[in-house]
């Protein structure tokens, strides 16, 4: 089961693919991204809707990460960049390491940060989640990097403040900020047109290879004593789930593009 896996021993990373096969793939996720190899591109502009504004949510420990969701009417979506159509948001989660200098999934330049926000979009064609995930182009994922500095960010302060209440597997709560996926998920505007994309797969068991990656370039800060808030919570193997990344796999002849943005008209 999905459910079972972890990110040590018998259950861990390179035990995935006994039983999700895909996950043995050729174009699996995550990838260390080297910057002198990748191809630079101008895609259209990315565009985000339904960000702006505020969006009741709410958090839960799910075992394997910290994992918030959203049932507001405004509903988050994204297109144009490398996309083909609108992508819904479903939910967003994070990765996290042992210590501050490790903890993103991808890499640049073989680089690790200490912790990656992804934001799952789902194709609008497909009417569901559940029906994009058999469809190869069904997911795109935003990716943010968060580098561990002295300062704390305020973007995390409720997610902080309130993961006393989601240390056990299956809890959630309430996030008490109305404005925690605007700030988010909202790139200040210069950052948004700066990023990798790549067609790769869910980082997790079943490893679908369905998903077009957007990795912001601008990596943000979180404090040491806010990253040390999510190793706090519980994993499914009863643990503290001090770490969740999947280390990187071969990228096997796929090309990374770099998004440079194009003059203005
Ligand atoms: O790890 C997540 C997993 O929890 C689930 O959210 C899945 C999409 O449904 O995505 C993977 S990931 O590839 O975004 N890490
Ligand atoms: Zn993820």
């Amino acid at each position: 089961v999905a459910g079972n896996f972890s990110y040590d021993g018998t259950n861990g990373p390179s035990h995935w693919g006994k039983e999700h096969k895909m996950c043995l793939g050729k174009y699996q996720s995550p990838i260390d991204i080297e910057e002198k190899d990748v191809t630079t591109m101008t895609f259209p502009e990315l565009q985000f809707s339904g960000i702006e504004g505020s969006h009741k949510a709410y958090m839960t420990n799910n075992g394997h990460t910290v994992m918030i969701q959203s049932f507001d009417s405004n509903v988050p979506s994204i297109s144009g960049g490398s996309l083909n159509g609108t992508y819904v948001f479903q939910q967003l989660h994070f990765h996290w390491g042992q210590n501050d200098n490790l903890g993103s999934e991808d890499l640049i330049n073989n680089h690790s940060f200490s912790m990656e926000l992804h934001v799952v979009f789902w194709k609008k064609e497909y009417d569901s989640y559940e029906e994009a995930i058999k469809r190869n182009d069904g997911l795109t994922v935003l990716g943010y990097l968060y580098q561990a500095m002295d300062e704390p960010n305020p973007i995390f302060e409720s997610i902080v403040q309130q993961m006393p209440d989601i240390i056990g597997v299956g809890s959630n709560v309430t996030i008490s900020d109305n404005n925690v996926l605007k700030k988010l998920v909202a790139p200040d505007i210069a950052s948004a047109q700066n990023y990798f994309t790549y067609s790769g797969s869910l980082t997790t068991p079943p490893c679908l290879e369905i998903v077009q990656w957007i990795d912001f370039v601008k990596p943000q800060h979180i404090s040491h004593e806010q990253l040390a808030a999510f190793r706090s919570i519980q994993s499914t193997d009863g643990t503290n789930l001090t770490h969740n990344f999947r280390p990187v796999q071969p990228l096997d002849g796929r090309t990374v593009y770099r998004n440079i943005a194009g003059v203005e008209s």
